[in-house]
């Protein structure tokens, strides 16, 4: 029996020289190489005793070694479950406990022995320079590995998706989920081996790891992977690559700099934008400044991606296309479930094998968000439009998308209020000029109490990652409220929505 997703996305490139990497600073790795340390790591995780179907939990930092472990657990049949690196120690302890990951590998500075120990987790150190406990083990393992069999069906990773409860979801992924979405993705792009994909995202999401990685993979084609977007590397890389993938931050950032030009950019075959709405305006000046009209797709953890504009016709602004083959999509009617007709603003629900198969061990949030007949309830708002190109209008949960990362408004507002002399708080979005949307935290004190907004900031800092903390903290008198006693956070919007503007 084979090893589908191993088979299709790295099967065929053993012995291969061409580089799949290209470094920063130019240096390379070739497919093969790849291929030798993906072996080398997946003997070390079998010999630390992980099994088809264990967890394996990895915070650490953009690099080669991080990728070949992701192959490493395709190969080994053993489930990925990648982590932010911004994620303090307090939040990793939830991921590790939940999804009862045997082996969790990190660079040195993640404090996570305690957490590794609460969890009876083996912890071994992979570093950004390939150095660790863990590559020291991969020196002396054998670079062949007999790939462990697994089917379409099989899960091959959990990616934490956080929930509006505040609790964390772990949506499960399956071979056929990331590889039937990677054979649609290649040729709706016209990715081929000729191409080479400037890689500036982080690779625990789907963005980064599953959108590009994998058609990279497929295609044969070879990346500039650099260790995290910054202006500078992309804008020295850009000459060297023919394509181009990011979240709507790096597009803002690279119009704000001079040195994007038609020239630069005269060479590229497409540049991609995703994980967040990308403003018409946006994608105008980006045409008026490179010549190229920036291919707006959408996609979800829980779905891989949706829907894209097209490749060849019309890349309408402000719009996410249609949906991809395969994946049967439908606006409904929140209250009912039922179809809307075109023009109706509805949720927006999706069906494909490119959709996952429930979150772990939460068989009731699956069932919430997951219908019987397959749809999946996106929690984005939309309408098709008289071109049948979908728009995103807005969302129907409570979700603040900050540089292209999800932060969900309870999870703060739980910590918030257990903060000294808070009796309530709400935590809303407010458009931002560089992250799309940033965090607001809205305070109400214990009466009589006094409260320290300094020392809660720095209380944040140890419990929260970074991107989640609110930028700014306010105080009110009073929460606003409907005759339901739910919080109005629109008047909140209303009142706060210029916060970081101008
Ligand atoms: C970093 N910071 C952020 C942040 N990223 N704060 C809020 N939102 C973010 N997204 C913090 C830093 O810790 C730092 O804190 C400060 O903000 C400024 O740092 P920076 O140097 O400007 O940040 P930078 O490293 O440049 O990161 C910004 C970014 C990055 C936009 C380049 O966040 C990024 O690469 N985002 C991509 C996210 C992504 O891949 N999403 C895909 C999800 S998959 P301080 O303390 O110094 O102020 C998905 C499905 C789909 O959604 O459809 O694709
Ligand atoms: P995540 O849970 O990180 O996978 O984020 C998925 C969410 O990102 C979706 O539900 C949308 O709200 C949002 N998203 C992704 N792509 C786009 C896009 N092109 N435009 C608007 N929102 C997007």
């Amino acid at each position: 029996m084979s090893n589908l997703l191993y088979d299709r996305l790295f099967g065929s490139h053993q012995g291969e020289q061409k580089p799949f990497l290209i470094f920063a600073d130019g240096s390379q790795q070739s497919y093969d190489s790849f291929l030798r340390q993906t072996a080398r790591f997946a003997n070390v995780i079998q010999s630390i005793g992980l099994d088809v179907g264990d967890r394996l939990a990895a915070q650490i930092e953009k690099s080669a070694e991080a990728l070949a472990l992701y192959a490493a657990c395709v190969k080994s049949g053993v489930i990925f479950l990648p982590l932010n690196t911004a994620y303090t120690p307090a939040e990793v302890s939830y991921f590790v406990g939940d999804s009862g990951a045997k082996l969790v590998v990190a660079d040195q500075y993640f404090d996570l022995a305690a957490v590794a120990s609460e969890h009876g987790a083996v912890l071994e150190r992979l570093n950004a320079d390939g150095s660790g406990s863990f590559a020291d083990r991969a020196a002396t393992a054998s670079d062949i590995f007999a790939t462990v069999p697994r089917g379409a069906d099989d899960l091959a990773a959990f990616l934490y998706t956080s929930g509006t409860t505040g609790r964390s979801k772990g949506a499960m992924l399956t071979q056929n989920n990331l590889l039937s979405n990677a054979e649609t993705l290649i040729g709706e792009w016209r990715f081929d081996a000729n191409d080479v994909l400037l890689h500036a995202l982080p690779i625990f999401h789907t963005h980064g790891l599953f959108v590009a990685t994998n058609i990279i993979l497929l295609a044969k084609a070879s990346m500039i992977f650099l260790p995290k977007f910054s202006a500078d590397m992309v804008i020295d890389a850009l000459p060297k690559a023919s394509s181009m993938m990011g979240v709507p931050t790096f597009y803002t950032r690279l119009l704000d700099d001079p040195r994007l030009t038609p020239d630069l950019t005269r060479h590229m075959r497409l540049f991609i934008s995703g994980s967040a709405p990308l403003l018409a305006e946006t994608h105008i000046q980006f045409e008026s400044r490179t010549g190229h009209r920036i291919l707006e797709r959408y996609g979800m953890t829980e779905t891989n991606m949706n829907t894209s504009n097209p490749y060849d016709g019309e890349r309408r602004a402000g719009t996410v296309g249609m949906a991809l083959p395969g994946v049967d999509m439908k606006i409904t009617n929140p209250d009912n479930g039922e179809a809307l007709a075109d023009g109706e603003i509805g949720q927006i629900e999706v069906r494909g094998p490119n959709v996952f198969v429930g979150y772990w061990n939460m068989p009731e949030k699956t069932r919430e968000e997951l219908r019987e007949d397959g749809f999946f309830i996106t929690g984005d708002l939309g309408r098709i439009d008289e071109y049948g190109y979908l728009q995103i209008v807005g969302r129907n949960k409570d979700l603040i998308i900050s540089g292209g990362y999800n932060i969900y408004p309870k999870e703060i507002e739980l910590v918030l209020d257990e903060q000294p002399g808070v009796l309530e708080s709400a935590v809303i979005g407010a458009p931002h000029p560089d992250f799309g949307e940033s965090v607001i935290g809205i305070l109400v004190a214990d009466s009589g109490q006094s409260v320290d907004l300094d020392a809660i900031e720095a209380d944040l800092g140890k419990t929260l990652a970074r991107f989640k903390q609110p930028r700014k903290l306010v105080m009110v008198e009073s929460l606003p409220r409907n005759t339901m006693g739910k919080v109005q956070k629109n008047i909140l919007r209303d009142e706060f929505g210029s916060t970081f503007q101008g």
